[in-house]
This record gives C-alpha cells, sequence and structure tokens, in this order.
C-alpha cells in the first residue's frame, strides 16, 4: 500500500508562497513541468492551492510568450546555475529555455476533474491567454523548419537532461573554461548525476543564449546544439489539443484555426522520424541532420501526444511489453539493451513516474489498457520497495534515487496511483 497522506505531506512541506519546489534543498525553486504535474497532486486535496500554482507559475511568463523553466523566485545558496549565470532580464529572475509544455494539459484535466466547476472554469480562463502565448512561442520561435517539429536548444528543455540520446550533438559543444562549484552534489552520489564535462557544456549553452541575446535566429545560427525532441514535440501536440478545447469552451475560437494548422504540420512531419526497426519515433540532431539512435522513455511519447498511427501503436505495444520484462519497475528511461544504460544514473537508466503516466495515458488512448494497468501496478512497486517519494528510483532494484519527498512522485501518486 501506499501512503497517501504522506504524499500530501509532501506537497505541503514544499509548498513555498504560491509554488511548490521539486525538493528541499537539491531544487529550492520553481521548474515549469514539475509544477504542471505537482497541481494535478494539489488538486486531489486542495483546489485552490492547484490553481494557485499555475497562476504563480504564469506570472514568470516573458513578453515573448516563453514560459522558463525555472523561476527564481527568492535567492538560495543550494542550487547552481544560478539567475546570474542565466542573465535573463525578466520580471521574476528565471533561466532562458523552456521545459515540456505540460500545462494545457494539466489545465484542462484540472478544468475536467474539480469538485467546484465554478471556480475551475473561472481559473482556467483566467490562465488561457498565458496559454496561448506560451504555445505560439513554441511554434514562432521554436519551429525552426517551418515543419511543426519544434526544436531544443539545451538538453535541460527536454526534461531529459542527461539522456543518452543528447550524448552525441552535446559532444560538439565546447566546455566553459571558467571555474564554478557545483551544488547538486552536495546533495546527491555523484554516480546518480551527470559528469563534470557535461555540466561544461550545459554552462557553454547558457552562455550561448546571453551572448545572443536570447533571439532565436542568432541562437540557431550560432548553435552547435539542435535536437527535435520527439518527447517535447508529443507533449506540445496533446497540449495544443487540450488548448483547442479550452478555447472552445471558453469562446476562444479565432484562434483555433491557427492551432489546428499547427497540430496538422506536426503531424504530416513526424511521419518521418518513425523508425519501423526500432518501434518508436526517434529524435533528431538538426545540426548532423541526422536520426538519433538510442531509444528511451521519450522515444515513447508519440502515444501521449497521439501522433502515432494504430500500426505504430501496436509496434509501441510490443516494444513496451518486452520492455517492461527486463524489469519489475519499469519503464527504465533509457532501453536497458541500450550500451549506455545505467539503472541508476540520471535520465540514463532510472523510473520517472511522471513519463510513466504519460506512457500509460497514451496506451490507454490507444486501446492497450492492460499494458497501461501494468505499468501503473510496476510504478506502484517503485514507492513502495524504496518506502518513499524519491525523485526517481532504480530501475532494476527499485531503491530510491536523487532527490527525496519529491513533490511530482508524490503528486503522481496522488493524481494517478491512488485513484
Ligand atoms: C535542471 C527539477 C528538474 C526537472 C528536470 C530534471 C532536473 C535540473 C537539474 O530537475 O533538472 O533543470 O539541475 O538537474 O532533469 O526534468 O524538471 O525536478
Amino acid at each position: 500500500m501506499i501512503d497517501l497522506d504522506s504524499a500530501r505531506a509532501i506537497l505541503r512541506q514544499n509548498d513555498q508562497d504560491g509554488h511548490t519546489v521539486p525538493t528541499r534543498g537539491l531544487y529550492p525553486f520553481q521548474w515549469n513541468w514539475d509544477s504542471a504535474i505537482t497541481a494535478l497532486g494539489w488538486l486531489t486535496f486542495d483546489e485552490a492551492r492547484a490553481w494557485e500554482e499555475a497562476h504563480t507559475m504564469f506570472r514568470g511568463q516573458w513578453d515573448n510568450g516563453m514560459l522558463p523553466h525555472i523561476l527564481f523566485h527568492g535567492h538560495s545558496e543550494s542550487y547552481f546555475p544560478g539567475p546570474e549565470v542565466w542573465g535573463a532580464k525578466a520580471a521574476i529572475p528565471s533561466s532562458s529555455i523552456s521545459q515540456p509544455p505540460v500545462w494545457a494539459t494539466a489545465i484542462n484535466l484540472m478544468l475536467q476533474r474539480s469538485g467546484d466547476a465554478a471556480r475551475a472554469r473561472a481559473e482556467a480562463r483566467a490562465l488561457l491567454p498565458g496559454l496561448l502565448g506560451y504555445h505560439e512561442w513554441w511554434y514562432r520561435d521554436r519551429d525552426r523548419d517551418n515543419n511543426g517539429l519544434v526544436q531544443s536548444f539545451h538538453p535541460w528543455e527536454s526534461g531529459m537532461d542527461n539522456s543518452p540520446a543528447w550524448d552525441g550533438p552535446l559532444a560538439r559543444v565546447p566546455e566553459v573554461k571558467w571555474k564554478y562549484r557545483r551544488r547538486d552534489l552536495g546533495h546527491v552520489d555523484k554516480e546518480e548525476r551527470p559528469g563534470r564535462l557535461e555540466y561544461n557544456r550545459y554552462l557553454h549553452l547558457i552562455e550561448l543564449q546571453k551572448k545572443n541575446d536570447f533571439d532565436p535566429e542568432l541562437i540557431s545560427a550560432a548553435s552547435p546544439y539542435r535536437v527535435v525532441d520527439i518527447g517535447t514535440v508529443s507533449i506540445l501536440h496533446r497540449a495544443t489539443r487540450d488548448l483547442i478545447e479550452l478555447c472552445r469552451i471558453f469562446g476562444q475560437d479565432a484562434a483555433i484555426p491557427g492551432l489546428e494548422s499547427e497540430l496538422a504540420r506536426t503531424r504530416a512531419a513526424v511521419s518521418a522520424c518513425w523508425s519501423g526497426r526500432d518501434r518508436c519515433f526517434l529524435n533528431r540532431d538538426i545540426i548532423a541532420d541526422a536520426p538519433l539512435a538510442e531509444v528511451t522513455t521519450g522515444t515513447l511519447l508519440p502515444l501521449f501526444g497521439l501522433l502515432a498511427d494504430d500500426e505504430q501503436a501496436g509496434a509501441m505495444a510490443a516494444l513496451v511489453e518486452e520492455w517492461l520484462g527486463a524489469s519489475n519497475f519499469g519503464l527504465s528511461s533509457t532501453h536497458p539493451a541500450s550500451a549506455r544504460y545505467e539503472p541508476q544514473r540520471y535520465w540514463r537508466g532510472p523510473v520517472w513516474l511522471h513519463i510513466n503516466w504519460m506512457i500509460a495515458e497514451g496506451l490507454r488512448a490507444y486501446g492497450y489498457d492492460d499494458l497501461a494497468e501494468r505499468i501503473r501496478s510496476n510504478t506502484r512497486k517503485c514507492i513502495e520497495t524504496a518506502g518513499g517519494y524519491y525523485e526517481y528510483f532504480n530501475s532494476e532494484t527499485g531503491e530510491g534515487c536523487g532527490g527525496g519527498n519529491f513533490s511530482w512522485t508524490a503528486a503522481v501518486a496522488l493524481y494517478w496511483l491512488g485513484r
């Protein structure tokens, strides 16, 4: 049995003036996609707090519509890189990249699941302009090839920061030479985090954004790192469908045709990412103009994005079935047959519960209810075996890894596992 009282206590404990930190110490600010998932957890026992989470996030939206991946609401010495490294000039100090856009999906779910319809309608209506601006930003600034396959400028933008999928493109990025002190290693074992080399390159990409005045044209021209992250493309596609539904509910009909044509462009282009041999959709390296070979949970997200046709969904379901057979705690974030698979290291093998939720939701949408249920029961096993709500879980032992008392893990338990 999982203890939902503890899950609620974790959200309360991580609550900080209208936003929920992912975990104390390691991540002391508001993260974009964490916050959206966490709002779904709040919704199960404190609806007002769930809506507040969203409003706090959207207060940090840039004038151009970008919703930053981190909002630095206060000062903290326990995280690096802080606002001075990002150098962004926004009303709320922030990073200069975004994260997978889960918000429109989260808001639509909150509206549907709310026990207080009048409040939910008023809150969702108030959030709609911000959501529209955010999606416009993705399609305007990040659809560089005008084909509906938005591009990521930093591995952190994928949310799957250290995925082996990004190893090739990241290897092209120069390393910064200046000295800095990482703070993550003061909280978490170094075997569960990225290496120094990766950090040197992450920092180069942050500097490149700043040097190019955060201008997408200039960054595109100058950056050695540009990828189509199929996970982000999928999450955006699903979220845009949700956004269209919100527009219909709130009579914003004028925005609908534009959004529908973005969806159509994505659907037309995504088939080029399909790999029949791998039975999933592969990420793409834009600079090398080539697919990225690694099979990861991100490459299954077109199920959640409703981007697969029935035949592709069938092949992906067969792949998931085998993948689950490799571990009692699946789905491992990298396919276990990969030479780069590591069961305990950040995005190279461990299990993340919100990704399991997305994949199970996708499978359900295509009619694979039993498989979705198997993922749900494996997910429950992670919390039971580890005895707590960790950031992620070793895919072979179920041991808790990364930060403890983690908000999105508690939220997924409340919203999905507890039902
Ligand atoms: C950088 C907060 C975030 C998640 C990401 C996860 C990790 C940050 C870091 O933590 O990234 O954004 O410093 O490692 O990879 O998905 O949003 O939980």
